[in-house]
């Protein structure tokens, strides 16, 4: 195994840092200028035709798409730990959210924000506000979103909340300043922020 991802830390490549912490294998940052559009060079292109972060291989293994990223980590490397196990009917909720995230949450806040205009009956991720509730009904009433057990479904749609709450793009509700704060005590999130900031650091990009 030889895991490698391509990092810039404003991208969501942060967030793969965590998971990459989370699983807690070996693996290798390469730097990508991302400002100077360097996941556009014909390398990252051959990995990722959409010329976008991040992008992880494990050996000649290519793999985009932050959730798909986190799923597949988890399954291959924590099965059962991060993942729960094929036959665990627990896997119905962690893929619900997990796929809620980008299916979801993300073309939805981006709707909200850029004032598109769109029949929500017809887009798939529908009403804002019903968007933000369904978020709530994730994390009421249990630490995270399968209970007790933390897995990557909460750095996938966890990830995705704590940005959106970080940036004022989601009402501070106490349902989620509490959920955010339980993702903020996990030391894997803590390693990685370190990780995150030393890059931004070592780059000059804490101006
Ligand atoms: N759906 C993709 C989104 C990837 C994406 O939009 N990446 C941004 C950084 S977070 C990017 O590479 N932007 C630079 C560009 O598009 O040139 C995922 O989940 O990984």
């Amino acid at each position: 195994m030889s895991i490698t991802l391509y990092h810039h830390p404003f991208s969501r490549a942060s967030t793969v840092v965590w998971m990459l912490e989370e699983v807690g294998v070996p693996y290798e940052l390469r730097w990508v200028d991302m400002m100077k559009g360097e996941q556009k060079s014909p390398e990252l292109v051959a990995k990722n035709p959409m010329g976008k972060l991040p992008i992880l291989t494990d050996d000649e293994l290519v793999v985009t798409e932050v959730a798909a990223i986190g799923l597949y980590l988890a399954d291959r490397y924590a099965a059962g730990r991060l993942a729960p196990n094929l036959d665990d009917p627990a896997r119905g909720t962690y893929l619900r959210w997990s796929f809620f995230a980008p299916s979801v949450v993300e073309p939805g806040s981006m709707a909200k924000a850029a004032g598109w205009d769109f029949k929500p009956g017809q887009a798939g991720w529908g009403e804002y506000a019903a968007m933000i509730d369904a978020m709530a009904s994730a994390v009421t009433g249990r630490d995270f979103l399968l209970g007790a057990q933390f897995s990557m479904a909460d750095v996938v749609f966890g990830g995705t909340l704590r940005y959106m709450l970080g940036f004022g793009m989601l009402e501070a509700r106490p349902v989620f300043v509490d959920y955010v704060e339980r993702l903020n005590e996990r030391p894997a999130l803590q390693r990685a922020e370190a990780r995150n900031a030393a890059i931004r650091k070592e780059h000059g990009l804490d101006k």
